[in-house]
């Protein structure tokens, strides 16, 4: 086995995770001489001018330095200011993660179209009716047409979403009238979105856009291109193709490996290369395959965000969240590891070789070195699937590492898409959010709050995301989960009926009649999107306001650490939500930029950023903003009578 290179400090390792399995894999790792990411983190150091984003490398008379204990004092050679600095920075961060989620959208449109025009024939149309309800809503004709006639349509509208130049962006059709006003009168409305990321782009060249309110404008519509632009053409049409998601049972964890199986992990973003792999290990040539090599059958398991659509819509396990990709390989019985795009970490090379795992690149917009790569192509998926099955079964049958799976597996309810959501809720016939917001404004239901995100080194993994969700519903407030987050809760057991005990007498009080858990999964973070919906379906249903602003709502990454998870809160901010991160935040503390994000957004009548590290902390900014929320719907006092019935009952009881 190759030696990894050594860490010069080391940490227990329950210090660096709450996830026992990660933990033991961390741990054999060290045995086996092997460095996972959890260790990097400990071994780097981070620039402390960096973490404050108070550094400009935007041309090359620097990199210009600002001293963040006296950031007025000096300018960068071109006289940029703090102000200009930190924006630009968060300016490109957020292009960057808006690119991400629009460069997925804007494939999975392709692979849309590709059904359409029937070059694509392994993939087809599985939630017509969604098709048909989505069209209508976009002002296409449905009546008397066929299912292909709407879907072509459909198709063209959408593109525009990518590659208008000006005019609007098809969704803003759903934005409330109110949120679509403000953004109207400030000129943030996305046109198309590679239109918003090249002007984002060019706009932070050096020498071009130096007023720090006037990039944030267009920091507000590049984000508001993903949320509302490519992240919500992925979902949708990846409904359409895939299924839409209600509830199902799936297994979490790393204990979801089988040792007496094959076991091929598929992680990334992009649900068509899994869907093919779903249709690979269901051929019973494949399962004769891995029987005759002595195997009891092929497993098939999901990791980060396509897996966690996939165990959305069908249900197949999944083995951990970001943070736990290298340790997972450490069990030795991973037979191939498939990967897409985007969070795919350059480690997993190194610690694939280590336990003999292949590490298979699928997409030609990442290679890895040290990885072998077969192309995934939509109009042949069986030929990359097919050649990925034969190396994990020839794996299988010489296996050589010792094989060590941690028994840590957990069952919960995932796949709440909006539509399951608004028909739980409302039933079939009359689907609403209305029984929602009634529950809100009696105060059964204090407030929503999204919770999602990824999981980051530089805190305790899983830590903050379950002590902060077990606050908020401790506190009634309700909990929808996305991504990495959703699968911390899902690993601590939240996703479960049985949590409503854990939840605060008004919203175990809904959960049980309604028989949901407190803490709702939608899916992948460009399901995130279902969050935006459903918070203007609220706006719509009335009583709570006109805009998504004056919800009770708040949003909250607690471990974040990708520019997506930057576009995201950014979009949440300027749709008009309260949003919080934990970690830290790339804007110094003290200045004019980092005051309009945290402070001057809202008096605009936007959402506005917040920042704490502490659980109990975010927890606590999160429910104040809810109460404030409240007290501005006049709704405060419902809330305070059901307290005084529940506390009577109890004298009573
Ligand atoms: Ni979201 Fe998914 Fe996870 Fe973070 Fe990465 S996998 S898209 S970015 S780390 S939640
Ligand atoms: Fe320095 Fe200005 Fe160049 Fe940035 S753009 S590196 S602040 S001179």
């Amino acid at each position: 086995m190759p030696k990894d290179i050594p860490v010069t400090k080391q940490v227990p390792a329950s210090d660096l995770t709450t996830c026992e399995a990660t933990r033991q894999m961390l741990e054999k790792a060290r045995k086996d001489g092997v460095v996972l990411n959890l260790d990097r983190a400990v071994d780097m150091k981070p620039c402390p001018i960096g973490v404050e984003s108070a550094c400009c490398k935007h041309c090359f008379m620097g990199p210009c330095r600002i001293n963040p204990r006296d950031p007025y004092k000096k300018v960068g050679i071109c006289g940029a200011t703090i102000d200009t600095i930190t924006a630009r920075n968060l300016a490109r961060n957020v292009a960057t993660g808006s690119a991400s989620h629009n460069d997925h959208g804007q494939h999975i449109l392709h692979l849309f179209k590709g059904i359409i025009e029937k070059s694509v024939t392994d993939f087809s149309i599985a939630d017509t009716r969604k098709l048909q309800n989505l069209a209508t809503e976009l002002g296409i004709d449905t009546e008397d047409r066929s299912v292909e006639d709407v879907a072509k349509d459909l198709c063209d509208e959408l593109e525009k979403t990518f590659s208008n130049v000006d005019g609007e962006m098809p969704f803003m059709k759903r934005v409330p009238a109110a949120t679509l006003e403000l953004w109207r009168k400030d000129g943030i409305v996305p046109r198309g979105a590679m239109k918003e990321v090249m002007e984002m782009m060019s706009r932070t060249h050096i020498g071009c856009d130096q007023d720090y309110n006037h990039l944030m404008k267009q920091i507000s519509r590049t984000a508001l291109a993903d949320g509302w632009g490519g992240s919500m053409v992925a979902t949708e049409l990846s409904d359409i193709m895939f299924g839409t998601p209600s509830p199902i049972v799936a297994e979490v964890n790393m204990g979801v490996l089988k040792e007496d199986h094959v076991n091929v992990i598929v992680h990334g973003h992009e649900p068509a290369m899994f869907e093919g792999m779903l249709a690979g290990v269901n051929d019973p040539f494949f399962i004769q395959a891995a029987k005759d090599k002595g195997a009891a059958g092929i497993n098939l398991v999901g990791m980060c965000c396509s897996g966690a659509e996939m165990m959305s819509r069908h249900g197949i396990p999944h083995a951990g969240n970001f943070s736990s990709t290298e340790a997972v390989l450490v069990t030795g019985a991973v037979d191939a590891m498939v990967v897409d795009i985007q969070c795919i970490k350059q480690g997993l090379a190194q610690v694939a070789k280590c336990y003999d795992t292949h590490l298979i690149t699928t997409s030609d917009r990442a290679h890895i070195e040290g990885a072998t790569h077969i192309q995934f192509d939509e109009t042949d998926p069986r030929t990359c699937t097919d050649e990925v099955l034969i190396k994990a079964i020839s794996r299988f049958g010489s296996r050589s590492q010792p094989i060590q799976i941690p028994n840590q597996v957990q069952k919960g309810i995932q796949g709440f898409s909006h539509e399951y959501i608004e028909y739980m809720l409302g039933g079939t016939f009359r689907g609403s959010y209305s029984p929602l917001n009634d529950n809100i404004i009696n105060g059964r239901i204090r407030g929503v709050a999204g919770v999602v995100g990824c999981t980051n080194p530089k805190v305790k993994q899983d830590y903050v995301h379950v002590e902060l969700v077990r606050e908020l519903i401790k506190n009634d407030v309700l909990v929808l989960q996305t991504g990495c987050s959703q699968i911390a809760l899902s690993k601590a057991g939240f996703l479960t009926p049985e949590a409503a005990a854990l939840a605060g007498p008004g919203l175990s009080e809904v959960c049980e009649t309604v028989g949901m858990p407190p803490v709702l999964g939608l899916g992948s973070c460009v399901d995130n999107t279902r969050i935006l919906i459903a918070a203007s379906a609220m706006v719509k249903a009335g009583g709570l306001g006109n805009s998504i602003a004056d919800l009770p709502a708040a949003g909250c990454a607690p471990e974040w650490m990708s520019e997506k998870a930057l576009a995201i809160g950014q979009y949440f901010v300027s749709s008009g939500v309260y949003t919080v991160f934990g970690v830290g935040f790339p804007a110094l503390s003290g200045t004019r930029f980092h005051d309009l994000l945290f402070n001057g957004l809202e008096q605009q009548g936007y959402g506005k950023w917040g920042m704490a590290k502490d659980p109990i902390e975010i927890a606590r900014l999160m429910i104040d903003h809810i109460d404030k929320k409240r007290s501005q719907l006049g709704i405060d006092k419902a809330r305070e009578r059901v307290l005084v019935d529940m506390n009577d009952r109890r004298a009573l009881a």
